[in-house]
């Protein structure tokens, strides 16, 4: 089946603008695969330019054993986060601008030089990386119920909605990337807590994965100064108007933000 991927594209960029959910592409098309999210997502991305939003980070998304059983996938997926999506750490963020908002605690890395697949190991990213630092990434599927299918989370660029980064950068090799302790409250109540093995065995393994999923993909190397987020340390959690949320990272300090 031919798809019109740019008019697929463009219901789930005005689902957002709109702020009301959509029902699933593969309601109506159920042979709607994988390869054709990505083709969707691409031209998501074309009309997130042309509106003059610029791509900020690369984010993995499904990187935790208990995600990836709970959609039945044995492979993570990727996406981009923008710039409009960017929250300063202590700001806020607005309910009416989102549907139904969940937020997740993530390591990003930013590398110090290129990173390419395939073959490509979470050690020899390390080695390639800058800096890391903790990110709380805010989902909001443009589906009704925040229930889809992989190649429709895919279309809709993995959810990605906000971002809130911690204020400082630390070097990779003075941490134990894989052994960061995560514990997010939400209005002083404990909500989600974890520990960053809980990415794959280590975050530095989800970049090394996207560089070679990019690879497979032809779409080439990461460049150098790329930021990317690795994928949920905790289990995402629904936002509500009101809420005050503060995460804090094991050596690597606190984000808070508040929902308006
Ligand atoms: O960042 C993420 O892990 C989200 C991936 C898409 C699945 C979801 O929206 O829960
Ligand atoms: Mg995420």
């Amino acid at each position: 089946m031919v798809f019109n991927y740019r008019a697929l594209a463009e219901y789930l960029v005005e689902a957002e603008e709109r702020k009301q959910p959509v029902s699933c592409i593969t309601d109506n098309y159920p042979n709607f695969n994988l390869s054709n999210g990505y083709a969707v997502q691409k031209e998501l991305v074309k009309i997130k330019e042309e509106l003059g939003y610029n791509i900020f980070a690369y984010k993995m998304g499904l990187t935790s054993q208990a995600k990836m059983k709970q959609m039945n996938v044995n492979e993570p997926i990727y996406g981009y986060v923008f710039d409009y999506m960017n929250v300063p750490n202590q700001g806020q963020i607005i309910k009416e601008e989102l549907i139904h908002p969940k937020v997740e605690a993530e390591i990003a890395f930013i590398l110090g030089e290129d990173i390419e697949g395939p073959g490509i190991t979470g050690e020899q990213v390390l080695k390639k990386t800058k800096s890391i630092l903790p990110v709380l990434e805010i989902i909001d599927s443009r589906y009704e119920n925040f229930k889809f299918t992989l190649p429709d989370v895919v279309a809709d660029n993995t959810s990605a909605s906000r971002v809130v980064f911690g204020d400082k950068l630390f070097n990779p090799h003075d941490f134990e990337v894989d052994a960061v302790e995560v514990k997010m409250k939400i209005n002083g109540d404990l909500a989600a807590d974890g520990v960053s093995s809980a990415v794959l065995g280590n975050p530095a393994v989800s970049a090394a994965m996207l560089a070679n999923m990019m690879a497979g993909s032809g779409k080439g190397k990461i460049r150098k100064g790329s930021i990317i987020l690795t994928g949920a340390i905790t289990e995402a959690v629904l936002l509500h108007k009101g809420d005050h949320i503060t995460a804090k990272f094991g050596g690597m300090g606190e984000i808070s933000f508040q929902v308006k």
